[in-house]
């Protein structure tokens, strides 16, 4: 203990303030954790920061950026740090299809929809209307996955949430809000944590970029990496409502949708949001989570890699649920073989069970040129070219983008699984996640074009998987 106090005297006296700052995630053990923690926080300055992350003993240091290497050095010698690692970013994978647009005939006003600002939450879950779903025929997805055959069986169960890990959700949208999850030991706009999770006020999720319990999906400009409604359009192909005579309807239109915002509307995150997005998720009872992000930036040379973000899913693992993740859109248009590339997506590529990694395919059962594969790390395809869903603005897809209705990528495939996860799992409230997993890549329809290419070998089946 000693040693670490001074170790970290001597270089804390060192730090100049910049303008910029570094973040990294140090695991600490637990008798070093308090020391450490009054150590940052005793600091002369106030932009210097320690934060808890509040599971396995891991902190959020913040500093200047020129001291940076210097600090991760010297923490690596002491002997109350365990790991030590950066804040990796995490990125929104892109949409394929605006590859091929030529962005300087999109005016600014195409690019961007425009959202002022959060929206209030509604009050509660609109009444449902009834009727056919008029913009269904456009989900080509759905009646290849056999979803109306399934839905004679379960249309879902409204315990089975999904927690939508991504850019926030259009909590108003006219398509999602009878669905959302409700936190029903909370209190709307007391100031005041009911629940004691944490979280104050926090009635349909959390937004951990702005740390507040309005995560709603405000837009960036796409031509710039930015969000274009990506979390709206996942959510809505996992359980749009049904039957309620207005715009789609998601796989599971019955089941609920928990809303956690850590990809910013510039289409970042980090991997420290990340984790408390999926502790949240785990913590405040979603059974699955719908992942359509990730990075190739872990360092292949940096052999600890990302153990920050492998420790959450791990803990989601042990905790019994399932993490659907994106198996991810190749840098060059082509996909790629994620057994043998060096910069595979993760956390799609982690070696969980819990996780089911999702490539995307096109109406004629071609991967879709962009979407990543792997014999042994890639589990399953799904619908993920040319998808029509719900977005931002209370709009659809072929509304907020015009000259891209239908979105591509391993992105829309996923939220597919994720909803036939939980149609599985509302029919069968008792499997666990190992059954649920053995069930949807068991019942996938075989296809020559992905024998070689995943471990199911196959496509999403909904039909087979419900009637099985
Ligand atoms: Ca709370
Ligand atoms: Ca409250
Ligand atoms: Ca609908």
């Amino acid at each position: 203990m000693k040693l670490l106090t001074i170790l970290l005297s001597i270089f804390l006296c060192q730090v100049s303030w910049g303008s910029s700052f570094t973040e990294f995630l140090v695991k600490v053990t637990p008798e070093f954790k308090t020391s450490i923690i009054n150590q940052v926080h005793s600091l002369n300055g106030e932009d210097q920061s320690v934060e808890d992350l509040g599971f396995n003993d891991w902190l959020l240091i913040k500093v200047p950026a020129d001291q940076a290497s210097n600090y991760m050095s010297q923490m690596r010698t002491l002997s109350g740090v365990k790991e030590i690692q950066p804040n990796y970013r995490i990125k929104l994978y892109d949409l394929p299809g605006l590859k091929n647009i030529d962005s300087t005939t999109i005016s600014k006003n195409n690019s961007k929809p425009k959202i002022a600002d959060n929206p209030n939450i509604p009050a509660e879950n609109p009444k449902s209307g009834s009727g056919t779903d008029p913009l269904f025929k456009r989900q080509w997805g759905m009646n290849d996955i056999g979803v109306q055959d399934a839905w004679n069986d379960t249309r879902g169960n409204e315990d089975i949430i999904v927690a939508v890990i991504d850019t926030g959700v259009d909590y108003t949208h006219e398509d999602i809000a009878p669905n959302l999850w409700r936190n029903t030991q909370e209190i709307a706009n007391n100031g005041i944590d009911d629940d004691n999770n944490g979280f104050i006020d926090d009635v349909i999720g959390w937004d951990f970029v702005d740390n507040d319990n309005k995560p709603f999906d405000l837009p960036g400009d796409i031509f710039k990496g930015g969000n274009p409604g990506h979390g709206t359009h996942c959510a809505g192909n996992v359980a749009a409502r049904g039957e309620n005579g207005k715009g789609i309807s998601g796989v599971a239109p019955n089941v609920k949708i928990m809303v956690l915002r850590f990809i910013s509307d510039q289409g970042q995150g980090t991997t420290a949001d990340a984790i408390k997005a999926i502790k949240y998720a785990v913590d405040n009872g979603a059974q699955i989570s719908s992942n359509s992000w990730g990075s190739e930036g872990e360092d292949p040379s940096e052999k600890e890699g990302n153990q920050a973000l492998r420790d959450i899913i791990t803990y989601s693992e042990q905790m019994g649920r399932l993490f659907i993740a994106a198996a991810g859109n190749g840098h060059q248009g082509a996909g790629y073989d994620n057994d043998k590339d060096s910069n595979p997506g993760f956390p799609a590529s982690y070696k969980h069970d819990s996780i089911i990694s999702v490539a995307a395919i096109d109406i004629n059962d071609q991967l879709g040129s962009f979407s990543n594969w792997g014999r042994t790390s890639v589990d399953i395809a799904a619908p993920g070219v040319k998808v029509f869903s719900t977005t931002v603005g209370g709009k659809y897809s072929d509304q907020v983008v015009p000259f891209l209705a239908n979105w591509d990528g391993t992105s829309m495939a996923t939220p597919h699984v994720a909803g036939a996860a939980a149609l599985y799992w509302s029919k069968h409230p008792n499997a666990s996640w190992q059954e649920v997993k053995s069930a949807i890549l068991s019942s996938a329809a075989k296809l020559s074009s992905l024998s070689k290419k995943l471990v199911s070998g196959g496509k999403l089946d909904v039909k087979a998987l419900i009637n099985q």
